[in-house]
């Protein structure tokens, strides 16, 4: 029987699609899924005619595959990985090929690749971002690991990926270890950021301004048609248009208001705490979540804690023109946070991250995927030492030139009792990065009051303690 060239483990909507991605890039692909009959369905229905192999049992799996064998996982993030991995570990050969494509824990990926190639097998972490879509017609895949299995991958993983507009594969070497986990860990806090933005503009036209979903509609997508062009604001405006077919009603007044998480947005601020990188606004953004879930004590506090109505009486044009503006200031500001926070990992853990391959491989197919990452990929090009991207001239001066609306919807929001925290925290990021001196030498002198700490003077060197 003819080998596969490729497998894939875990046939859940990503397994799936990703599957019948490459089979339909002329590679076969073989397939197993922990509960046989998902992979019975799988081939009785989408992969019907498709040059896909289902397998029910590791060897058998293992035995339909060309050598080196080159494995996809695409299982939730922890535990199964490590379970998948035991079980198939057995079967394995020396120079066969693991890629975890989940979005697990760079740092689970780093522990995981040591153990492997200690063993003899290659282990590879490819962030893959698209969801459902982008894994059918082209994801984007952070790939990172040994340059080995990087070499073992690429032909496929490049027929698999999104093409940008210049015809450029949304794939790229990342980095070793788990250069390609970390890429995609910031990729989803950068979504978290953006997501949390639009969904404060949504509040300040909806509740604020009082606008109507089919009116938001519209809204977004001619914003759609500028410099916002981008994936998660052409969905919002198909979000905004849906309607209930039970009820009637725009789709968006019946769904409960408590944003989920499964942790990639927490772990970027985690580990920008770790790293001493400034990610205001995508800090805001899981802080906002949180404060989402708890629903039961808000309805309570809401009947208990007055505050300002919201109702806008201003110039509506004005307001709405300012919140595009603003729109688009944050979302450079967390781009900003993003690419500054890769920029000391990539110090930090010796991955050596490439700001300009980052930006291009994410122009299509992931989630972030917006036109403006095409300016992003040429300010990396110009300078690929940029410390931050406000130092860009052109980001420089479209956020300077922008700031005033930022300034005027966030202050319009806080007289109408609306939180806008990923709004505001990306106004108090750019603040605090142009101001050449920041209060925290009065941090530093309480400090030394209470702990004798030392504080540093900016008239001499050395380390001074004050008899407060
Ligand atoms: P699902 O949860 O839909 O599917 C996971 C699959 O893994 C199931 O079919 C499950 O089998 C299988 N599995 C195997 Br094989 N061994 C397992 C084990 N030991 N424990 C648990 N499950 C096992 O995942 P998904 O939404 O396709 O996502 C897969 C990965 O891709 C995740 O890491 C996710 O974070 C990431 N990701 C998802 C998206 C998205 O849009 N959904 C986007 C980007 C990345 P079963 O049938 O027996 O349960």
């Amino acid at each position: 029987m003819e080998k596969a060239q490729f497998a894939v483990v875990g046939l859940g909507v990503m397994g799936q699609n990703l599957a019948l991605n490459i089979a339909s890039k002329g590679y076969t692909v073989a397939v197993y899924n922990r509960t046989g009959t998902k992979t019975e369905e799988f081939l009785a229905g989408p992969a019907k005619n498709k040059a896909v192999i289902g397998t029910y049992t590791y060897p058998e799996l293992v035995e339909s595959l060309e050598t080196p064998r080159r494995i996809l996982l695409m299982v939730q993030a922890g535990a199964a990985v490590d379970a998948v991995i035991a079980d198939i570990k057995p079967h394995l050969e020396a120079g066969d090929i693991l890629i975890d494509g989940g979005n697990s824990f760079f740092e689970e990926t780093e522990r995981r690749t040591k153990a492997l190639e200690e063993e003899g097998l290659m282990f590879f972490g490819a962030g893959v971002s698209g969801g459902e879509e982008g894994a059918l017609h082209g994801p984007s895949i952070m790939p990172g690991g040994s340059r080995a299995a990087w070499t073992a991958l690429k032909e496929i993983l490049t027929a698999a990926a999104a093409k940008a507009e210049d015809g450029e594969p949304c794939v790229d070497y990342m980095g070793p270890g788990g250069a390609g986990h970390y890429v995609k860990m910031v990729h989803n806090g950068i979504e978290y950021a953006i997501m949390q933005l639009i969904a404060e503009v949504y509040d300040v036209l909806h509740r604020g301004v009082g606008m109507g979903a089919e009116e938001m509609g519209d809204l977004f997508t001619a914003w759609n048609e500028t410099e916002l062009a981008s994936y998660l604001v052409e969905i919002t405006a198909d979000i905004f248009k849906k309607v209930d077919p039970d009820t009637s009603q725009p789709i968006l007044d019946v769904i409960l208001d408590e944003a989920q998480q499964k942790g990639t947005g927490k772990w970027t601020s985690q580990n920008a705490f770790d790293l001493g990188a400034a990610t205001h606004t995508i800090n805001a953004a899981v802080t906002s979540r949180i404060i989402s879930g708890m629903k039961a004590e808000r309805v309570d506090a809401s009947t208990r804690l007055a505050g300002p109505t919201p109702a806008f009486s201003g110039d509506r044009q004005q307001l709405m023109d300012a919140v595009k503006e603003a729109l688009f200031v944050s979302v450079v500001l967390s781009y900003a946070q993003g690419f500054g926070l890769m920029q000391l990992a990539s110090d930090e853990y010796a991955y050596e991250l490439d700001m300009q391959k980052i930006a291009k491989i994410w122009r299509a197919g992931c989630i972030i995927r917006a036109d403006l990452l095409y300016d992003i990929m040429r300010a990396y090009d110009q300078q690929p030492a940029l410390a931050n991207l406000l130092m860009d001239d052109y980001f420089g001066q479209a956020v300077g030139q922008r700031q005033g609306a930022l300034r005027y919807v966030i202050t319009t929001a806080i007289g109408m009792g609306i939180p806008v925290y990923a709004l505001s925290s990306a106004l108090a990021y750019f603040d605090a990065y142009r101001t050449a001196r920041l209060p925290a030498n009065l941090t530093q002198a309480q400090r030394d009051y209470f702990g004798a700490h030392t504080y540093r003077r900016v008239d001499q060197e050395g380390s001074f303690h004050t008899e407060w």
